[in-house]
């Protein structure tokens, strides 16, 4: 494709800029590894009367992810990103989230069956100066959760600043199914993000409609914060928990020596038994627990392969040529074995039982259709695409709630796209089952307890959970596009468990 043509297609001479830089600094990357990956600190709460309690401040800061160039940020207790909380199931916490930022934020508990009052959505803003203390109990199997930003309308911007971090819960059954445990040995958290850079090293997030409709697309891999890293395996089995905490970048990810992924966890729970496949494809706001089993003095790498299947056919026209169609290959992090002894290790079979719910127990299949009502040739000629996108024809209010699901009932949610695009679509307060794709028995790895789920161009995919926690109106559970991009532009919405 010709400049002219992209230009055209994309409407935009800085993007066509910005694709140029993409590519060679993608293969920058490739050279180096040069980084090692940061640990984020693990966060146990201090021990009180009442729960554990946790500290979390939001601040401001810088962080130096290109050499010699000071980028200014936003974290927890610390300049970029949070701690990784720690908690077990049973555990009652106490988090007590101070502001010193100079702005509005929420922070929302991705993943956690809580309390609609203590999930963090766009009702509970924390003004600058303030501190919000949610208190709640870990009721829910073993998984890697996290907390983020959920702003109105803000939530892409300080995701991308940084506002957001992990959130591990363990508990007996997971403990006793012999993956690794230890906390950055040989349990290492992946939280894979995609940023671009200006050239003062200022994050660039224009917000143009370019980036809005597609999502956001960065140039420079971020693991854990670290450019392009590698890491240091010291035991021979080590378990990585990897979040797509990228705003909408979709990673299909594998290994460059050929050798298949383990997969042994997903969003919300581990999987029943480790399933193995080549590639990975993750959507932001998912996750996947992976297992290595590594040979000494090995080495090789996590790369990020094209993906393929995401785009129905308008979109594929519209991106064909752009980085935004996420059709690189690129790496993310170089992995290398130390000189350890290895072993016949034993790789567990068998994991855990994940928790079910039968079709036929449903009271009610909800239809939710994802709209993209700007698209096409109308939307050439706006600067904002703010309120263009919705859900079953409507966008994002907080002042109407959509719907009242009965407490204590079994719903099937059935996600409909009939977008150009791929959606991944998240559910607050619960962790479903995808019960199937497009009639089809859900991906392997989809086979654990799930909150994120990616619905592709064309695509029907149908989920069911029970609904036990109580949300009143003044604070809703929210059901969106993970895509923070479309989140913001109202691909959301919220609804009631009374
Ligand atoms: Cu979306």
């Amino acid at each position: 494709m010709s400049i002219s043509r992209r230009q055209f297609v994309i409407g935009s001479t800085a993007t066509a800029v910005a694709l140029f830089n993409l590519r060679r600094s993608f293969a920058q990357q490739g050279e180096q590894f040069s980084n090692e990956l940061k640990i984020p600190p693990l966060l146990e709460g201090k021990p009180s009367v009442n729960g554990k309690i946790y500290e979390l401040t939001m601040q401001a800061g810088t962080s130096e992810f290109l050499p010699g160039i000071a980028t200014p940020t936003i974290g927890f207790n610390g300049s970029y990103l949070g701690p990784t909380i720690h908690g077990r199931a049973g555990d009652q916490l106490i988090l007590r989230v101070r502001n010193l930022l100079s702005e509005p934020a929420t922070v929302h508990w991705h993943g956690l069956r809580i309390p609609a009052r203590f999930d963090g959505g766009p009702h509970q803003l924390i003004e600058p100066g303030a501190v919000w203390e949610p208190s709640f109990r870990i009721n829910q199997k073993a998984s890697l959760c996290w907390y983020h930003s959920h702003t109105m309308g803000r939530t892409g911007e300080q995701v991308l600043r940084g506002l957001a971090g992990l959130f591990l819960i363990d508990d007996d059954e997971s403990g006793s199914v012999g993956l690794p445990t230890e906390y950055g040995v040989d349990d290492i958290p992946l939280v894979i993000q995609d940023r671009r850079f200006q050239r003062d090293g200022r994050f660039d997030y224009p917000m143009s409609m370019h980036d809005t409709m597609m999502g956001y697309k960065g140039d420079v891999i971020l693991v854990n914060g670290s450019v392009t890293p590698h890491f240091n395996i010291l035991r021979q089995l080590t378990r990585l928990r990897v979040l797509n905490g990228s705003n909408s970048r979709i990673y299909s990810i594998g290994r460059d020596d050929g050798a298949d992924l383990m997969i042994v966890g997903s969003d919300g729970s581990l999987l029943e038994r480790p399933v193995s496949q080549r590639q990975l494809r993750l959507g932001p706001g998912e996750r996947a627990e992976l297992l290595i089993d590594a040979k000494a003095n090995q080495s090789f790498r996590l790369m990020s392969y094209p993906d393929s299947v995401h785009a129905g056919p308008m979109g594929r026209g519209m991106m064909m040529g752009t980085m935004s169609d996420n059709s690189e290959t690129f790496p993310l992090l170089e992995l290398r074995a130390a000189n350890f002894e290895t072993i016949n290790v034993s790789i567990p079979t068998k994991l855990i039982q994940v928790p079910n719910w039968l079709p036929a127990k449903s009271t009610l299949t909800r239809t939710l259709t994802l709209d993209m009502a700007m698209m096409g040739m109308g939307m050439m000629g706006r600067s904002n695409l703010s309120g263009s996108m919705g859900i079953n024809g409507r966008s994002m209010s907080k002042e109407r709630i959509d719907f009242e699901v009965p407490a204590g009932s079994i719903e099937i949610w059935e996600i409909r796209n009939s977008t150009p695009l791929p959606h991944p679509f998240h559910i607050h307060g619960i962790q479903f089952r995808v019960l199937d794709r497009d009639g089809a028995p859900p991906l392997p790895q989809e086979g654990g307890l799930k909150d994120t789920v990616l619905v592709d161009s064309g695509s029907v995919v149908r989920v069911i959970t029970e609904f036990t926690r109580a949300a009143s109106a003044e604070y809703a559970y929210m059901y969106h596009c993970h895509n923070l991009e479309h989140e913001d532009a109202g691909m959301m919405g919220q609804f009631v468990v009374v």
